[in-house]
């Protein structure tokens, strides 16, 4: 149903009422708007509105990828407090792959239908700059068709340093995007708030550094997705001043997909222990910041329901609060699960397609650069 009076909302929030003519007339939100939209107690309301947007933006579509997750170490020396994933050299659970280690890896996996491969991984102090070209290199020659959609821009700043001389981002992500890179993921992000990230994630690339790489990967090419951390010591401002500086860089330098906000998971990190946290965020939370979200970022294509996080059920739910991409099937996933995530490792196309048609949307099967391969009709 396409809506097009406010009389068609029902909405009981007096406060709402100009942010949603604004809406209507597809003009865009500032951030003390988000703020209302995220103290409103009208819930319906507020999906429905950003849902108004979704249906603007992609119809009645929700896409999905045949996507395998790959993290070719998890040694790293960064120490965000928030990550259950990192390990030293020597600890308990540390891997470092070889590239044969990556393709034993990978052919385990491998089927027809494989579509990307989305790597993220540790900062490993040791690796060369080679390395990395040659992983890309071997994963495009042994697997064709295979997109690969890596490093975040938290690893690119790291390549940047284990270089002599010192390489620039642009010669980077120039040099991955010659041997096959084709997009980079959103990860990495965290809050760019500075008192937030000095607290949880003080040696990690710069806000300002995460965003000049995202501009100059655009500038070159190579599109990308952007992730927001989120439930754990950052308030409501920080995520609004998370997201307008988003939309302002896609507004300068166009290439985002997909929003993707990353629900605070819970368990094996110093900062659950810190704050005595056992609880994941509540639903409620989950949606609502995703609906803000699409409201908020109206230059983003996607805002994407990530169900490793926030569950498969709750993500059906979110299809009708402004999400359209609900990623994919995800094989092995790593990150999420050392710090406690409850979900399967992986769904089927046939559960994404059901869990789609269920919320009365079109599964579409898509590629890591938002080609259709296949629309469930
Ligand atoms: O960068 C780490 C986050 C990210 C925790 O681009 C945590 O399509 C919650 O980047 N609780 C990696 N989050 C995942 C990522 C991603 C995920 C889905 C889709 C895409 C995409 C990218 O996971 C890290 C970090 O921000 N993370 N630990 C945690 N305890």
């Amino acid at each position: 149903m396409t809506v097009t009076s406010l009389h068609d909302l029902y909405i009981s929030d007096e406060q709402l009422f100009p942010i949603a003519d604004k809406v209507l007339d597809g003009k865009r939100l500032s951030i003390e708007e988000g703020m209302t939209l995220y103290r409103t107690r009208d819930m319906p309301a507020l999906c429905r509105l950003a849902d108004i947007v979704r249906e603007r933006k992609v119809g009645d579509k929700a896409y999905f990828v045949h996507s395998l997750r790959l993290s070719q170490t998890n040694i790293c020396y960064v120490g965000c407090t928030f990550c259950g994933f990192q390990r030293r050299f020597g600890e308990e659970g540390a891997w470092d792959w070889d590239l044969e280690d990556v393709w034993a890896y990978v052919d385990q996996y491998d089927h027809p239908d494989l579509t990307e491969i989305h790597i993220s991984s540790g900062h490993h102090p040791k690796r060369p700059w080679q390395y990395y070209l040659d992983l890309v290199e071997g994963l495009n020659t042994r697997y064709p068709g295979v997109q690969v959609k890596a490093w975040t821009a938290a690893e690119i700043h790291h390549f940047t340093k284990i270089t002599r001389p010192r390489l620039s981002y642009r010669e980077i992500l120039s040099q991955l995007k010659e041997v096959g890179l084709v997009a980079l993921p959103g990860g990495g992000a965290e809050i760019f708030a500075e008192p937030v990230r000095k607290r949880i994630a003080r040696a990690k690339v710069r806000a300002e550094d995460w965003l000049e790489i995202h501009r100059v990967a655009h500038e070159l090419g190579i599109p990308s997705n952007a992730t927001m951390l989120y439930g754990h010591v950052e308030s409501l401002e920080d995520r609004l001043d998370h997201m307008i500086r988003l939309r302002q860089l896609q507004d300068e330098a166009p290439g985002f997909f997909a929003f993707i906000p990353l629900a605070f998971q819970p368990d094996n990190n110093p900062l659950a222990i810190e704050l005595g946290r056992q609880e994941f965020t509540t639903g409620l939370d989950d949606l609502r910041n995703l609906a803000v979200a699409r409201l908020v970022l109206d230059n983003f294509p996607h805002i994407k329901g990530y169900w490793i996080m926030i569950t498969p059920e709750l993500t059906q739910v979110t299809l009708a609060a402004g999400v359209s991409d609900v990623d994919g099937t995800i094989k092995d996933e790593r990150i999420a699960h050392a710090s406690g995530a409850v979900t399967e490792q992986g769904l089927t196309e046939a559960e994404l397609v059901d869990l789609i048609k269920g919320a009365q949307r079109v599964p579409v099967r898509r590629d890591a650069l938002y080609n259709e391969l296949k629309v469930f009709a």
